[in-house]
Protein backbone atom coordinates (compact mmCIF):
# COMPACT_ATOMS: atom_id res chain seq x y z
CA UNK A 1 0.00 0.00 0.00
CA UNK A 2 1.74 3.43 -0.67
CA UNK A 3 1.71 6.15 1.78
CA UNK A 4 -0.93 8.22 -0.22
CA UNK A 5 -3.04 5.15 -0.56
CA UNK A 6 -2.93 4.97 3.38
CA UNK A 7 -3.58 8.11 3.99
CA UNK A 8 -6.71 8.16 2.69
CA UNK A 9 -7.82 5.75 4.44
CA UNK A 10 -6.83 7.05 7.37
CA UNK A 11 -9.27 9.61 6.82
CA UNK A 12 -12.39 7.12 6.19
CA UNK A 13 -12.34 4.26 8.24
CA UNK A 14 -11.20 4.28 11.72
CA UNK A 15 -11.93 0.52 12.33
CA UNK A 16 -8.60 0.18 10.81
CA UNK A 17 -6.44 2.07 12.46
CA UNK A 18 -4.10 -0.97 14.52
CA UNK A 19 -3.53 -2.36 11.25
CA UNK A 20 -2.52 0.47 9.32
CA UNK A 21 -0.28 1.58 12.09
CA UNK A 22 1.58 -1.56 11.56
CA UNK A 23 1.84 -0.55 7.86
CA UNK A 24 2.90 2.63 8.45
CA UNK A 25 5.54 1.02 10.82
CA UNK A 26 6.86 -0.97 7.83
CA UNK A 27 6.73 1.81 5.66
CA UNK A 28 9.09 3.84 7.66
CA UNK A 29 6.21 6.44 8.33
CA UNK A 30 7.67 9.72 10.43
CA UNK A 31 6.16 9.30 14.34
CA UNK A 32 4.96 12.87 13.84
CA UNK A 33 3.12 11.78 10.80
CA UNK A 34 1.60 8.27 12.57
CA UNK A 35 0.71 10.48 15.47
CA UNK A 36 -1.03 12.93 13.38
CA UNK A 37 -3.28 10.11 11.69
CA UNK A 38 -3.59 7.89 14.59
CA UNK A 39 -4.33 10.71 17.35
CA UNK A 40 -8.17 9.35 18.32
CA UNK A 41 -11.38 10.87 16.68
CA UNK A 42 -13.17 12.86 19.33
CA UNK A 43 -15.23 15.61 18.64
CA UNK A 44 -13.69 18.35 20.59
CA UNK A 45 -12.54 21.60 17.78
CA UNK A 46 -8.88 21.06 17.08
CA UNK A 47 -6.40 23.58 16.93
CA UNK A 48 -4.12 21.73 14.60
CA UNK A 49 -5.21 20.94 10.93
CA UNK A 50 -5.67 17.14 10.10
CA UNK A 51 -5.00 17.23 6.21
CA UNK A 52 -2.51 14.95 5.96
CA UNK A 53 -0.95 16.98 3.02
CA UNK A 54 0.51 19.60 6.26
CA UNK A 55 0.88 18.20 9.60
CA UNK A 56 2.29 20.76 11.63
CA UNK A 57 -0.14 23.63 10.82
CA UNK A 58 -2.51 25.13 13.55
CA UNK A 59 -5.62 27.17 11.96
CA UNK A 60 -5.78 31.04 12.43
CA UNK A 61 -8.72 33.28 12.05
CA UNK A 62 -6.49 36.00 10.24
CA UNK A 63 -6.80 36.13 6.57
CA UNK A 64 -3.25 36.59 5.24
CA UNK A 65 -1.64 35.50 3.32
CA UNK A 66 2.29 34.11 4.13
CA UNK A 67 4.78 36.18 2.18
CA UNK A 68 7.94 37.35 3.97
CA UNK A 69 10.00 35.54 6.46
CA UNK A 70 13.12 36.39 8.43
CA UNK A 71 16.14 35.80 5.91
CA UNK A 72 18.31 32.78 6.44
CA UNK A 73 21.41 33.99 8.31
CA UNK A 74 25.30 33.40 6.92
CA UNK A 75 27.35 31.01 8.90
CA UNK A 76 30.80 32.64 9.10
CA UNK A 77 33.65 31.55 11.21
CA UNK A 78 36.35 33.76 10.31
CA UNK A 79 36.21 37.61 8.96
CA UNK A 80 37.59 38.54 5.78
CA UNK A 81 40.92 39.31 7.25
CA UNK A 82 40.99 35.47 8.51
CA UNK A 83 40.23 36.58 11.83
CA UNK A 84 37.97 33.75 13.92
CA UNK A 85 35.41 35.11 15.25
CA UNK A 86 34.28 32.94 18.19
CA UNK A 87 37.05 30.42 19.08
CA UNK A 88 34.61 27.63 19.88
CA UNK A 89 34.06 27.76 16.10
CA UNK A 90 37.47 26.93 14.87
CA UNK A 91 37.87 23.39 13.36
CA UNK A 92 40.05 21.11 14.71
CA UNK A 93 42.65 20.74 12.18
CA UNK A 94 45.98 19.64 12.34
CA UNK A 95 49.56 22.23 10.86
CA UNK A 96 49.94 19.69 7.90
CA UNK A 97 46.12 19.69 7.23
CA UNK A 98 45.74 22.88 6.96
CA UNK A 99 48.48 23.58 4.94
CA UNK A 100 47.66 21.02 2.42
CA UNK A 101 44.17 22.90 1.99
CA UNK A 102 45.95 25.37 1.08
CA UNK A 103 48.41 24.80 -0.85
CA UNK A 104 45.57 22.92 -3.01
CA UNK A 105 44.00 26.26 -3.46
CA UNK A 106 47.40 27.81 -5.02
CA UNK A 107 47.34 24.76 -7.17
CA UNK A 108 44.27 25.23 -8.04
CA UNK A 109 44.66 29.20 -8.96
CA UNK A 110 47.65 28.32 -11.27
CA UNK A 111 46.24 25.81 -13.19
CA UNK A 112 42.92 28.29 -13.92
CA UNK A 113 45.63 30.73 -15.07
CA UNK A 114 47.60 29.00 -16.91
CA UNK A 115 44.92 26.50 -18.89
CA UNK A 116 42.44 29.40 -19.37
CA UNK A 117 45.63 31.42 -20.86
CA UNK A 118 45.97 28.20 -23.09
CA UNK A 119 42.85 28.25 -24.06
CA UNK A 120 43.44 32.08 -25.80
CA UNK A 121 46.07 30.96 -27.46
CA UNK A 122 43.92 28.22 -28.83
CA UNK A 123 45.67 25.36 -27.96
CA UNK A 124 43.24 24.04 -25.58
CA UNK A 125 39.03 24.26 -26.77
CA UNK A 126 37.50 25.62 -23.34
CA UNK A 127 38.19 26.25 -19.72
CA UNK A 128 36.46 27.08 -16.46
CA UNK A 129 37.84 28.82 -13.66
CA UNK A 130 37.08 28.52 -9.86
CA UNK A 131 38.23 32.11 -9.01
CA UNK A 132 36.84 33.57 -6.35
CA UNK A 133 35.38 30.37 -5.57
CA UNK A 134 38.23 28.34 -3.97
CA UNK A 135 37.14 27.78 -0.78
CA UNK A 136 34.94 25.18 -2.26
CA UNK A 137 38.15 22.58 -0.98
CA UNK A 138 36.95 22.76 2.41
CA UNK A 139 33.83 21.22 1.42
CA UNK A 140 36.13 18.02 0.03
CA UNK A 141 38.16 18.31 3.11
CA UNK A 142 34.77 17.72 5.05
CA UNK A 143 34.21 14.66 3.54
CA UNK A 144 35.26 10.81 3.60
CA UNK A 145 37.10 10.55 0.15
CA UNK A 146 34.59 7.26 -0.38
CA UNK A 147 31.44 9.52 -0.14
CA UNK A 148 30.20 10.08 -3.87
CA UNK A 149 31.00 13.45 -5.69
CA UNK A 150 28.22 14.62 -8.14
CA UNK A 151 29.64 17.85 -9.94
CA UNK A 152 28.50 20.59 -12.23
CA UNK A 153 31.50 21.66 -13.34
CA UNK A 154 33.18 24.32 -11.30
CA UNK A 155 34.30 21.82 -8.85
CA UNK A 156 38.24 21.16 -9.85
CA UNK A 157 39.32 22.23 -6.43
CA UNK A 158 37.31 18.89 -5.18
CA UNK A 159 39.28 16.67 -6.94
CA UNK A 160 42.73 18.22 -6.35
CA UNK A 161 41.99 17.65 -2.68
CA UNK A 162 40.77 14.02 -3.66
CA UNK A 163 43.78 13.34 -5.11
CA UNK A 164 43.47 13.68 -9.09
CA UNK A 165 46.83 14.59 -10.42
CA UNK A 166 48.25 17.43 -12.53
CA UNK A 167 48.90 15.14 -15.43
CA UNK A 168 45.15 13.65 -14.99
CA UNK A 169 43.36 17.34 -15.33
CA UNK A 170 46.05 18.40 -18.03
CA UNK A 171 44.71 14.76 -19.99
CA UNK A 172 41.47 15.51 -19.70
CA UNK A 173 41.51 18.89 -21.05
CA UNK A 174 43.89 17.54 -24.17
CA UNK A 175 41.56 14.79 -24.98
CA UNK A 176 44.32 12.75 -25.15
CA UNK A 177 45.13 8.96 -25.18
CA UNK A 178 45.68 9.07 -21.32
CA UNK A 179 42.20 10.81 -20.91
CA UNK A 180 40.44 8.87 -18.55
CA UNK A 181 37.16 9.84 -20.45
CA UNK A 182 38.68 8.57 -23.80
CA UNK A 183 38.22 12.15 -25.55
CA UNK A 184 34.65 11.96 -25.32
CA UNK A 185 34.31 15.04 -23.72
CA UNK A 186 34.33 18.66 -24.07
CA UNK A 187 38.20 19.72 -21.13
CA UNK A 188 36.97 20.49 -17.55
CA UNK A 189 34.56 17.31 -17.82
CA UNK A 190 36.46 15.86 -15.67
CA UNK A 191 35.30 12.30 -13.84
CA UNK A 192 36.95 9.56 -11.80
CA UNK A 193 36.09 5.98 -10.56
CA UNK A 194 38.80 5.87 -8.86
CA UNK A 195 37.98 8.95 -6.90
CA UNK A 196 34.22 8.53 -6.89
CA UNK A 197 33.66 11.88 -9.14
CA UNK A 198 30.78 11.26 -11.54
CA UNK A 199 31.64 12.43 -15.01
CA UNK A 200 30.58 16.31 -15.29
CA UNK A 201 27.76 16.45 -17.86
CA UNK A 202 26.84 19.54 -20.25
CA UNK A 203 22.97 19.63 -19.51
CA UNK A 204 22.36 21.53 -16.48
CA UNK A 205 21.28 19.71 -12.87
CA UNK A 206 21.52 16.50 -14.39
CA UNK A 207 23.41 15.58 -11.50
CA UNK A 208 20.89 16.55 -8.72
CA UNK A 209 18.09 13.70 -9.11
CA UNK A 210 21.05 11.12 -10.25
CA UNK A 211 22.68 11.75 -6.37
CA UNK A 212 19.34 11.31 -4.87
CA UNK A 213 18.89 7.95 -6.57
CA UNK A 214 22.79 7.22 -5.63
CA UNK A 215 21.83 8.32 -2.17
CA UNK A 216 18.70 6.00 -1.82
CA UNK A 217 20.87 2.94 -3.41
CA UNK A 218 23.05 3.74 -0.16
CA UNK A 219 20.89 3.68 2.11
CA UNK A 220 19.10 0.42 0.83
CA UNK A 221 23.05 -1.06 0.52
CA UNK A 222 23.49 -0.20 4.45
CA UNK A 223 26.26 1.61 3.12
CA UNK A 224 27.93 4.29 5.43
CA UNK A 225 28.82 6.96 2.49
CA UNK A 226 26.53 9.34 1.34
CA UNK A 227 26.67 11.60 -1.73
CA UNK A 228 27.57 15.11 -2.24
CA UNK A 229 26.18 17.14 -5.14
CA UNK A 230 27.07 20.48 -6.21
CA UNK A 231 25.35 22.93 -8.64
CA UNK A 232 25.01 26.58 -9.16
CA UNK A 233 22.10 28.91 -8.08
CA UNK A 234 21.29 28.93 -11.67
CA UNK A 235 20.70 25.10 -11.85
CA UNK A 236 18.47 25.35 -9.05
CA UNK A 237 15.83 26.55 -11.64
CA UNK A 238 15.90 23.98 -13.33
CA UNK A 239 13.19 21.41 -12.83
CA UNK A 240 15.60 18.13 -12.08
CA UNK A 241 16.57 20.38 -8.72
CA UNK A 242 12.71 20.21 -7.45
CA UNK A 243 12.69 16.80 -8.30
CA UNK A 244 15.96 15.78 -6.94
CA UNK A 245 15.08 17.52 -3.70
CA UNK A 246 11.41 15.95 -2.83
CA UNK A 247 12.83 12.95 -3.50
CA UNK A 248 15.33 12.71 -1.13
CA UNK A 249 13.79 14.58 0.98
CA UNK A 250 10.71 12.17 0.74
CA UNK A 251 13.25 8.95 0.57
CA UNK A 252 15.19 10.33 3.54
CA UNK A 253 18.58 9.79 0.97
CA UNK A 254 21.59 10.35 2.49
CA UNK A 255 23.00 13.50 0.01
CA UNK A 256 24.49 16.59 0.91
CA UNK A 257 23.01 19.22 -1.92
CA UNK A 258 25.80 21.80 -1.94
CA UNK A 259 24.88 25.16 -3.98
CA UNK A 260 27.24 27.30 -5.04
CA UNK A 261 25.42 30.58 -5.19
CA UNK A 262 28.07 32.71 -7.10
CA UNK A 263 25.51 35.72 -7.91
CA UNK A 264 25.18 34.77 -11.83
CA UNK A 265 24.55 31.90 -14.34
CA UNK A 266 26.48 33.47 -17.44
CA UNK A 267 24.84 37.05 -17.86
CA UNK A 268 22.12 36.24 -15.69
CA UNK A 269 22.29 38.16 -11.70
CA UNK A 270 20.85 35.71 -9.06
CA UNK A 271 18.24 39.47 -8.24
CA UNK A 272 16.80 37.90 -11.90
CA UNK A 273 17.34 34.26 -11.24
CA UNK A 274 14.54 34.46 -8.24
CA UNK A 275 12.67 36.50 -6.06
CA UNK A 276 12.82 34.10 -2.20
CA UNK A 277 15.13 34.56 -0.03
CA UNK A 278 18.18 32.28 -2.09
CA UNK A 279 18.19 29.13 -2.95
CA UNK A 280 18.22 28.39 1.29
CA UNK A 281 15.01 28.88 1.24
CA UNK A 282 13.90 26.19 -1.19
CA UNK A 283 15.41 23.51 1.02
CA UNK A 284 12.81 24.48 4.05
CA UNK A 285 10.02 24.69 1.60
CA UNK A 286 11.13 20.66 0.70
CA UNK A 287 11.23 19.74 4.92
CA UNK A 288 15.57 19.85 4.50
CA UNK A 289 17.47 20.77 6.69
CA UNK A 290 19.34 23.63 5.56
CA UNK A 291 22.17 25.65 5.98
CA UNK A 292 23.53 29.21 4.76
CA UNK A 293 27.21 29.34 5.32
CA UNK A 294 30.02 32.34 3.48
CA UNK A 295 31.14 30.98 0.86
CA UNK A 296 34.37 32.40 0.43
CA UNK A 297 35.25 31.72 4.51
CA UNK A 298 36.56 28.28 4.36
CA UNK A 299 36.18 27.04 7.81
CA UNK A 300 32.20 27.96 7.86
CA UNK A 301 32.29 25.32 4.62
CA UNK A 302 34.30 22.90 5.97
CA UNK A 303 32.73 22.63 9.30
CA UNK A 304 29.08 23.04 7.81
CA UNK A 305 30.30 20.02 5.49
CA UNK A 306 31.12 18.17 7.88
CA UNK A 307 27.97 18.68 10.28
CA UNK A 308 25.46 17.96 7.27
CA UNK A 309 27.79 14.91 6.54
CA UNK A 310 26.99 13.38 9.71
CA UNK A 311 23.21 14.43 9.61
CA UNK A 312 22.88 12.29 5.95
CA UNK A 313 24.99 9.26 7.16
CA UNK A 314 23.54 8.91 10.41
CA UNK A 315 20.14 10.47 9.99
CA UNK A 316 19.64 8.86 6.23
CA UNK A 317 18.37 12.67 5.49
CA UNK A 318 19.83 15.21 2.75
CA UNK A 319 21.12 18.33 3.87
CA UNK A 320 21.37 22.07 1.70
CA UNK A 321 24.11 24.12 2.27
CA UNK A 322 24.17 27.45 0.21
CA UNK A 323 27.42 28.61 -0.17
CA UNK A 324 27.51 32.38 -0.86
CA UNK A 325 30.16 33.49 -2.95
CA UNK A 326 30.91 35.72 -6.36
CA UNK A 327 32.04 34.60 -9.31
CA UNK A 328 34.95 36.28 -9.77
CA UNK A 329 36.12 34.72 -13.38
CA UNK A 330 34.19 34.97 -17.00
CA UNK A 331 31.52 32.42 -17.01
CA UNK A 332 34.13 30.25 -19.10
CA UNK A 333 36.18 31.15 -22.11
CA UNK A 334 33.22 31.13 -24.11
CA UNK A 335 31.80 34.50 -22.03
CA UNK A 336 33.03 38.16 -21.52
CA UNK A 337 31.82 39.24 -18.45
CA UNK A 338 32.00 42.97 -18.82
CA UNK A 339 29.35 42.68 -21.35
CA UNK A 340 26.93 42.82 -18.31
CA UNK A 341 28.88 43.70 -15.01
CA UNK A 342 31.14 46.37 -14.55
CA UNK A 343 34.70 45.30 -14.09
CA UNK A 344 35.10 47.41 -11.11
CA UNK A 345 32.20 45.43 -9.72
CA UNK A 346 34.67 42.10 -9.89
CA UNK A 347 37.71 44.41 -8.67
CA UNK A 348 36.27 45.38 -5.73
CA UNK A 349 35.08 41.70 -4.71
CA UNK A 350 38.53 40.46 -5.31
CA UNK A 351 40.00 43.01 -3.11
CA UNK A 352 37.19 42.71 -0.35
CA UNK A 353 36.59 39.53 0.18
CA UNK A 354 39.41 36.63 -1.28
CA UNK A 355 38.83 33.52 -0.05
CA UNK A 356 42.71 32.80 -1.03
CA UNK A 357 44.53 35.58 1.35
CA UNK A 358 41.36 35.10 4.05
CA UNK A 359 42.90 31.21 4.50
CA UNK A 360 46.50 32.77 3.91
CA UNK A 361 45.51 35.29 7.09
CA UNK A 362 44.56 32.84 9.15
CA UNK A 363 47.67 30.21 8.65
CA UNK A 364 50.25 33.11 9.34
CA UNK A 365 48.32 34.06 12.53
CA UNK A 366 48.73 30.95 13.81
CA UNK A 367 52.32 30.94 12.84
CA UNK A 368 51.99 27.70 10.30
CA UNK A 369 53.03 30.05 7.21
CA UNK A 370 55.40 32.41 6.24
CA UNK A 371 55.34 34.89 3.26
CA UNK A 372 57.93 33.79 1.82
CA UNK A 373 57.16 30.00 1.71
CA UNK A 374 54.15 31.79 -0.10
CA UNK A 375 56.25 32.59 -3.09
CA UNK A 376 57.65 29.64 -3.30
CA UNK A 377 54.84 27.26 -3.04
CA UNK A 378 53.22 29.52 -5.62
CA UNK A 379 56.39 29.16 -8.06
CA UNK A 380 56.42 25.64 -7.69
CA UNK A 381 52.72 24.64 -8.05
CA UNK A 382 52.94 27.16 -11.74
CA UNK A 383 55.88 24.64 -12.65
CA UNK A 384 54.52 21.74 -11.79
CA UNK A 385 51.00 22.46 -13.54
CA UNK A 386 53.25 23.53 -16.60
CA UNK A 387 55.22 20.45 -17.21
CA UNK A 388 52.25 18.45 -16.76
CA UNK A 389 50.70 20.25 -19.51
CA UNK A 390 53.99 20.68 -21.88
CA UNK A 391 54.03 16.65 -21.50
CA UNK A 392 50.09 16.14 -22.30
CA UNK A 393 50.24 18.49 -24.99
CA UNK A 394 52.92 15.59 -26.94
CA UNK A 395 50.76 13.00 -26.12
CA UNK A 396 48.71 11.48 -28.98
CA UNK A 397 44.45 11.62 -29.39
CA UNK A 398 42.78 8.51 -27.70
CA UNK A 399 42.68 5.75 -30.20
CA UNK A 400 39.64 5.77 -33.07
CA UNK A 401 38.51 2.70 -31.43
CA UNK A 402 36.69 4.13 -28.43
CA UNK A 403 34.34 5.53 -30.76
CA UNK A 404 32.35 1.89 -30.54
CA UNK A 405 33.19 0.94 -27.06
CA UNK A 406 31.90 0.88 -23.63
CA UNK A 407 28.16 1.04 -24.39
CA UNK A 408 27.39 -2.60 -25.66
CA UNK A 409 28.82 -5.67 -24.33
CA UNK A 410 28.12 -7.16 -28.34
CA UNK A 411 28.22 -4.80 -30.43
CA UNK A 412 25.19 -4.74 -32.63
CA UNK A 413 25.15 -5.33 -36.39
CA UNK A 414 24.61 -2.00 -37.61
CA UNK A 415 27.58 -0.58 -35.63
CA UNK A 416 29.86 -3.45 -36.70
CA UNK A 417 28.90 -2.15 -40.45
CA UNK A 418 29.56 1.82 -39.08
CA UNK A 419 32.97 0.44 -38.05
CA UNK A 420 34.12 -1.71 -40.89
CA UNK A 421 33.21 1.75 -42.60
CA UNK A 422 35.04 4.68 -41.13
CA UNK A 423 38.43 2.14 -40.83
CA UNK A 424 37.93 1.77 -44.52
CA UNK A 425 37.88 5.22 -45.12
CA UNK A 426 40.53 5.99 -42.64
CA UNK A 427 43.01 3.33 -44.98
CA UNK A 428 41.59 4.97 -47.79
CA UNK A 429 42.47 7.97 -47.22
CA UNK A 430 45.24 8.28 -44.51
CA UNK A 431 46.19 11.87 -45.35
CA UNK A 432 42.84 13.35 -44.47
CA UNK A 433 42.12 11.62 -41.23
CA UNK A 434 45.55 12.48 -39.90
CA UNK A 435 46.12 8.81 -38.35
CA UNK A 436 49.26 9.22 -36.74
CA UNK A 437 48.02 12.04 -34.38
CA UNK A 438 45.47 8.96 -33.04
CA UNK A 439 46.94 6.32 -30.60
CA UNK A 440 46.33 2.75 -32.15
C1 LIG B 1 19.78 22.48 -19.31
C2 LIG B 1 20.79 23.54 -19.64
N1 LIG B 1 20.36 24.80 -19.89
C3 LIG B 1 21.26 25.77 -20.21
C4 LIG B 1 22.59 25.48 -20.27
C5 LIG B 1 23.58 26.58 -20.61
N2 LIG B 1 24.30 26.98 -19.42
C6 LIG B 1 25.51 26.45 -19.11
S1 LIG B 1 26.11 27.03 -17.69
C7 LIG B 1 24.77 28.02 -17.43
C8 LIG B 1 24.67 28.89 -16.20
C9 LIG B 1 24.68 28.11 -14.93
O1 LIG B 1 24.80 28.97 -13.83
P1 LIG B 1 25.00 28.44 -12.37
O2 LIG B 1 24.22 27.20 -12.19
O3 LIG B 1 24.72 29.55 -11.44
O4 LIG B 1 26.54 28.00 -12.30
P2 LIG B 1 27.85 28.92 -12.39
O5 LIG B 1 28.27 28.93 -13.81
O6 LIG B 1 27.50 30.26 -11.88
O7 LIG B 1 28.89 28.23 -11.57
C10 LIG B 1 23.87 27.90 -18.48
C11 LIG B 1 22.59 28.64 -18.58
C12 LIG B 1 22.99 24.15 -20.00
N3 LIG B 1 24.26 23.78 -20.00
N4 LIG B 1 22.07 23.20 -19.68
MG1 LIG C 1 26.02 30.85 -10.52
Amino acid sequence: MSASALFRTARTCRAGLPAMARHSKALGLLPSIQAALFSGSGSAPRKKVMFPGALTSEYTHDLRFASSVESIPTYQVMDTDGRVLDAANEPHMSKEEARNIYKNMLILNAMDQILYEAQRQGRISFYMTSFGEEALIGSAAALDSKDHVFGQYREAGVLLQRGFTLEQFMNQCYSNEKDLGKGRQMPIHYGSKELHFQTISSPLATQIPQAAGAAYAMRREGSKQCAICYFGEGAASEGDFHAGLNMAATLGCPVIFYCRNNGYAISTPSIEQYRGDGIASRGIGYGIDTIRVDGNDIWAIYSATKAARKIAVEQNKPVLIEAMTYRVSHHSTSDDSSAYRSTKEVEDWSKRDNPISRMRAWLEGKGWWTKSEDAEVTKAAKADVLRAFAAAETLKKPSIRHLFEDVYDQLPPQLERERAEIEGLIRKYPDYYQVNEFAK
